[in-house]
């Protein structure tokens, strides 16, 4: 269907919420995609009849407007050479590394600026053109800084919200790009600026008032041309009822049952699962599992690492390396410590269907979420969610934002410390049953308290309110 109308609520992303999928006859159809954001966004986007403003993810034959389940898709094209610049090369090989601590290397190019000021231009003109007067407009994340004050600039009439869904760095390493004013700028142009931690809100306050004509003041920012930006932390979180609804799916309780034996029951099955991504820890958790083998602390009947490793940002040369260092890791430990049929890690390099995830999560005594520094980590959320049975345990790196409301049920590690990392998953694999129900308990609290729903309405509410 197409549609013209304008929005009084509109999100931009750099995705919209749908994939392209080839129907039964062979035509391209366009379907929604898994995801909490959509589905924390689908309550608010039903009420005021909301617009999406987004890239279709590929370049061919996406229609400039469509509507799909009470909201209406409006596409913004991006050409090849776009896609490299803007979102492979400054998003996901400036931005990216140098917002999870310089875990490699950023890439500073002017080029790549020059394009991803231009698509940020682009998505700005989008939404300006699809809001209705004093609309709301919910910018998210570190591939639209510059959209807030774009948009600002064009449609000053607008209430403006962005979320930043991963860390803010510190002024050590935020100071390196040589654009740090205009993408702090960029962000200004917002009435509210949400982060998942309270230390990023800090770093962001502490680098505007360092780098800009602004003045920051507790949880406020007042701007030159006398506006106030507030900065705060909304924690996200996950979309607990599809879970729950899973989990208790007869076909996912069997599938669970089937993975323990096809994975030889061993005592222990512990699993990873993450993008294939330099900043989830892989490798780390790989390395102690291994030291755990090689002392003899466990054997290949004690236990297995399931690792499920989404296939990522491949055309981005960090990532290509990456894959090659963990295939070689797991290849070395299956090569050592395997046998027919038994391998003592299974890696498995796919995306799977959300039933079969929720499986795994339910089948693993151990979940194992050790990245070296993470926005949130919603599966971490995830594994809790479906521990309706209160068994299992979480390890969770200190370094993702999930430590904070996790802290007390978690087993907290430190990722580098691998002596470390190496004790928390052998005390996880020992924990009794009483204590794992115990912690389980704490862990569900938070989680089942704070759904991606209250999140969304929470900033929502907050953005309103500015
Ligand atoms: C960014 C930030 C922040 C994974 N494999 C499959 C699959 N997944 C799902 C998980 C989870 C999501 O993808 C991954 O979310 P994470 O939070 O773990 O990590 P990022 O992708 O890096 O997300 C992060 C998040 O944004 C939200 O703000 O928490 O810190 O980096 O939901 O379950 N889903 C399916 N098949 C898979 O194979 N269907």
């Amino acid at each position: 269907m197409e549609s013209t109308g304008k929005s009084s609520f509109v999100v931009v992303a750099n995705r919209l919420p749908v994939d392209r999928v080839l129907a039964a006859d062979g035509t391209p159809t366009w379907r929604r995609s898994p995801g909490g954001l959509v589905s924390a966004l689908a309550p608010v986007m039903r009420k005021y009849h909301g617009a999406w403003v987004g890239w279709p993810g590929s370049s061919d034959d996406a229609p400039g407007s469509f509507s799909s389940e009470d909201m209406d898709l409006v596409a913004v094209s991006l050409s090849a050479e776009e896609v490299a610049m803007y979102y492979e090369g400054f998003s996901n090989a400036t931005l990216w590394p140098l917002y999870h601590d310089v875990i490699v290397a950023p890439e500073y190019h002017r080029e790549w600026w020059d394009a991803y000021r231009r698509v940020n231009e682009r998505f700005a003109r989008k939404a300006a053109d699809v809001a209705e007067h004093d609309a709301i407009v919910f910018v998210q994340d570190y591939q639209l800084q510059l959209v807030p004050n774009m948009l600002r600039q064009l449609r000053p009439d607008l209430k403006i919200g962005f979320f930043l869904h991963i860390p803010f760095p510190p002024a050590e390493l935020f100071a390196q790009l040589p654009w740090r004013r205009q993408i702090l700028e960029g962000l200004l142009g917002a009435d509210l600026i949400g982060f998942q931690r309270e230390g990023a809100a800090h770093n962001f306050a502490a680098l505007a008032d360092r780098y800009t004509e602004a003045t920051a003041e507790d949880h406020r920012i007042h701007t030159a041309d006398g506006r106030s930006v507030r900065v705060q932390q909304f924690p996200i979180s996950i979309d607990v009822a599809e879970i729950t609804d899973l989990v208790s799916e007869p076909d996912v309780v069997m599938r669970t049952a089937h993975i323990r034996e096809e994975i030889g029951s061993p005592e222990h099955m512990l699993l990873g699962v993450d993008r294939l991504d330099y900043t989830k820890g892989i490798g780390h958790r790989l390395k102690a599992f291994d030291e755990l083998l090689a002392g003899k602390e466990i054997t290949p009947d004690d236990a297995v690492l399931v690792q499920v490793a989404t296939p990522s940002r491949e055309r981005v040369e960090a990532y290509q390396t990456l894959r090659d260092e963990i295939e070689l890791q797991v290849g070395r430990l299956n090569g050592e410590y395997g046998r027919i049929g038994q391998p003592a890690v299974h890696y498995l390099h796919s995306s799977y269907e959300r039933p079969e995830l929720v499986s795994l999560l339910r089948a693993a005594d151990v979940m194992v979420v050790t990245p070296l520094r993470d926005g949130m980590n919603l599966v971490a959320k995830e594994y809790v969610a479906a521990r309706t049975d209160l068994r299992g345990a979480l390890v969770l790196s200190e370094f993702a934002g999930a430590a904070d409301e996790l802290g007390d049920g978690a087993f907290l590690v430190n990722p580098h410390d691998i002596d470390g990392l190496k004790r928390t998953l052998l005390a996880a694999m020992r924990i009794d049953d009483a204590e794992a129900e115990q912690r389980m308990r704490a862990l569900r609290e938070h989680v089942l308290h704070y759904d991606v729903t209250r999140w969304a309405e929470d900033f929502v509410a907050t953005l309103r309110a500015t």
